[in-house]
């Protein structure tokens, strides 16, 4: 009975706070209410850049259930679908709505300048995430939060020379294959440089790079055109978990052996990212030899920036992410599935 009684006049409170209009009830898309922090309305802007890769799904699931009503936040989003003019569209519209903060996960790096101008001349402050920009005035924004892209290649080169010094491998006989990610952004430039480098200094044979634009469609029928080219393939360096997916099909439907034992005639996959649980999977059933992960939780780190500004505190222009490595031969593997509580399964 008295439960009941609490309940009951604590409903009454609420009613008659909401009527006073000191605590607005909203009720979110799932009919649940979500009580909004009382007074407070951050208005941001978020321009994605598209929804190509689970690596993308996971990036803006973070920030959309970072950026809750029921935290204080008015979430704008706009997809860009991997086209800058669409993203140049969004950052306009934000200015024109007048939000507080405009967030940018730019395509490219280049041709920001003029509306990133812009946004400085309305005063709005922009956050970059995820890939890096390259504008002439390092002013137009606020900062920027990502990860190391050719710090993510150099551990996977590094993997595979030592898994070739340890298997007794002549790096001569390295014949690999670059799927490339989307041309112009920050994570392709990083992975690609990494690689040509780690080829020069050891003398692999980087047999052709093709653009696979980080998805699955795309790196398929890359592969597929590669494996009618060349013969002599024995390792497909994927700039992404989606790539890698398409990359495996590709070698199987031509009838070859996808695995770690190049020695064997089989042909190795090296990924990135590590967001989708089928490829930590493939990483334990040696499907993927490695994946340097890349991170895409950057809604609690953007927040953390906002709140920071809020308060008239100033970021670092540049954070870098702390990011893992997975491999069949690194208890890493275990430790990093287990902390991690995000990743989208292929259905
Ligand atoms: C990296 C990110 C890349 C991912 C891909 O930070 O920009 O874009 O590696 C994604 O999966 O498409």
């Amino acid at each position: 009975m008295k439960k009941k009684l609490v309940a009951t006049i604590s409903i009454i409170i609420c009613i008659f706070l909401s009527g006073c209009g000191i605590l607005s009830i909203s009720v979110d898309k799932d009919g649940k209410e979500e009580n909004q922090t009382p007074g407070r309305n951050i208005v941001i802007g978020f321009s994605q850049l598209g929804a190509e890769s689970d690596w993308r799904s996971a990036n803006t699931e973070s920030m959309k259930t970072t950026f809750t009503k029921a935290e204080g936040y008015e979430f704008i989003f706009e997809d860009g679908q991997q086209k800058q003019a669409n993203q140049i569209t969004a950052i306009r519209k934000f200015i024109q709505q007048e939000v507080d903060y405009i967030v940018l996960a730019p395509v490219t790096e280049t041709g920001w300048d003029t509306v990133l101008q812009e946004a400085k001349n309305a005063g709005i402050p922009v956050i970059i995430v995820d890939r890096m920009i390259d504008v002439d005035d390092d002013s137009l924004f606020t900062c920027w939060v990502g990860s190391n892209f050719e710090l993510e290649g150099k551990k996977a080169t590094k993997w595979l020379e030592r898994y070739v010094e340890i298997n007794e491998i002549k790096h001569k006989d390295i014949h690999i294959v670059n799927i490339q990610g989307t041309i112009g952004a920050s994570a392709q430039i990083g992975r690609t440089k990494a690689l040509r480098d780690a080829a020069d200094a050891n003398g692999w044979d980087l047999i052709a790079e093709v653009p696979g634009d980080f998805t699955q469609a795309k790196a398929r029928e890359q592969m597929s055109s590669l494996l009618e080219q060349y013969d002599n393939i024995n390792v497909v360096y994927c700039e992404n978990d989606n790539e890698a997916f398409g990359a495996i099909e590709a070698i199987e439907a031509a009838g070859k052996v996808v695995g770690n034992n190049i020695t064997e005639g089989e042909i190795m996959i090296i990924s990135f990212d590590g967001v989708n649980e089928n490829a930590i999977e493939f990483v334990k059933n040696g499907k993927i030899a490695c994946i340097a992960e890349c991170n895409p939780l950057h809604g609690p780190r953007v927040q953390a920036i906002i709140e920071l500004l809020e308060i008239g505190g100033s970021p670092d222009k540049l954070s870098y992410v702390e990011e893992l490595f997975f491999s069949a031969d690194r208890t890493v593997t275990q430790l990093s599935i287990d902390e991690r509580n995000y990743g989208v399964v292929i259905p």
